[in-house]
């Protein structure tokens, strides 16, 4: 076997979820427009014929403005750590400051690295020549790969070059049926907090947390029953959430439904509540109640 551990990392919303998910060709990771989406460290395991690549997928830097923030930013420097390869991956424009000291930790790591540059769709092609000779003259990176992840344009060669950089092992690091390391449990509070960051806006969506508070398959068989706790930073946020009459919930919570019917593979029996925590995104033991890093 030839197994790697793949760090993916960047800036946020630059389309690192959206790159794991395509290469995996499942959703493990939760997408939306908004920056700040992924918010802990996820392992998406592609498996094939005698090899395993395990990715890590990374909250996005940024300029912090809570703990929460804060404690984001240090899950993605420490994934710049222990691992074989580094997927960095930038919208394909020219380089700016952040990504300028993102290199900088590449860097100082001293791993190989694979630089992305995402969302070719939305450029002209010759800008793509000068954005790559941008970012060449910035480091030395194994290769540059221009891609568009929402197209699934230039993932397999995402793929053929991470390929390069692997190495036989004896041991293998996860099972080889399962796409990820995180339980069913966590993937359904994930989805309810995709589709609170796709429904809402501002600053409502950011002040969000789900825990997972009941997931239960009922005996008779094909149903999950699955009861999930919203908690948001001010009670006028709860009332956004909730919507009038409750069409607000109702819709983030059929949608968040329908999504882990798929992923589960049946039935699904979905209760939302909403809780309001004062600021929660400031105090530490609150973020790891409500976060599993
Ligand atoms: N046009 C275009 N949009 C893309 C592409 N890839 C991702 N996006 C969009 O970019 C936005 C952010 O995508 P994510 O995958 O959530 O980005 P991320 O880097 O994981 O963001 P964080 O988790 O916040 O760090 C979403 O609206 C995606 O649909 C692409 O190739 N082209
Ligand atoms: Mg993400």
């Amino acid at each position: 076997m030839k197994t790697a551990f793949v760090s993916i990392i960047g800036r946020t919303n630059v389309g690192k979820s959206t790159l794991l998910n395509a290469i995996l060709g499942e959703k493990i990771s939760i997408i939306s427009d908004k920056p700040q989406t992924t918010r802990s460290r996820i392992v998406g395991v592609y498996n094939a014929q005698d090899v395993q690549i395990a990715f890590l997928d990374t909250p996005g830097f940024h300029r912090p403005e809570n703990k929460l923030g804060a404690r984001m930013i240090e899950v993605a420097e420490e994934s710049i750590g222990d691992v074989d390869l580094i997927l960095f991956v930038a919208e394909c424009r020219p380089p700016a400051a952040m990504e300028r000291e993102v290199i900088k930790k590449i860097h100082v790591s001293g791993l190989p690295c694979i630089l992305v540059l995402n969302k070719i769709d939305k450029i002209r092609k010759d800008e793509i020549l000068k954005v790559i000779s941008a970012y060449a003259e910035l480091h030395e990176f194994d290769s540059i790969v221009p891609i568009s992840a929402l197209q699934r344009d230039g993932v397999k060669i995402v793929l053929d070059e991470i390929l390069k950089h692997m190495e036989e092992s004896p041991v293998v690091y996860y099972p080889t049926d399962a796409a990820t390391d995180r339980s069913e449990r966590y993937l359904a509070s994930e989805l309810v907090r995709e589709k609170l960051l796709r429904n809402l806006r501002e600053e409502v969506p950011h002040g969000t947390a789900v825990e997972t508070v009941l997931f239960k398959d009922r005996e008779d068989g094909n149903l999950t029953e699955i009861y999930v706790n919203i908690i948001c930073e001010r009670e006028s946020h709860k009332g956004i959430i909730i919507g009038k009459q409750g069409t607000m919930l109702k819709k983030i919570a059929t949608e968040a439904r329908g999504e882990i019917e798929a992923m589960l593979g049946r039935k699904v029996y979905l209760e939302c509540r909403v809780k309001v925590k004062e600021d929660w995104r400031n105090n530490e033991s609150l973020i790891n109640e409500y976060n599993e890093f």
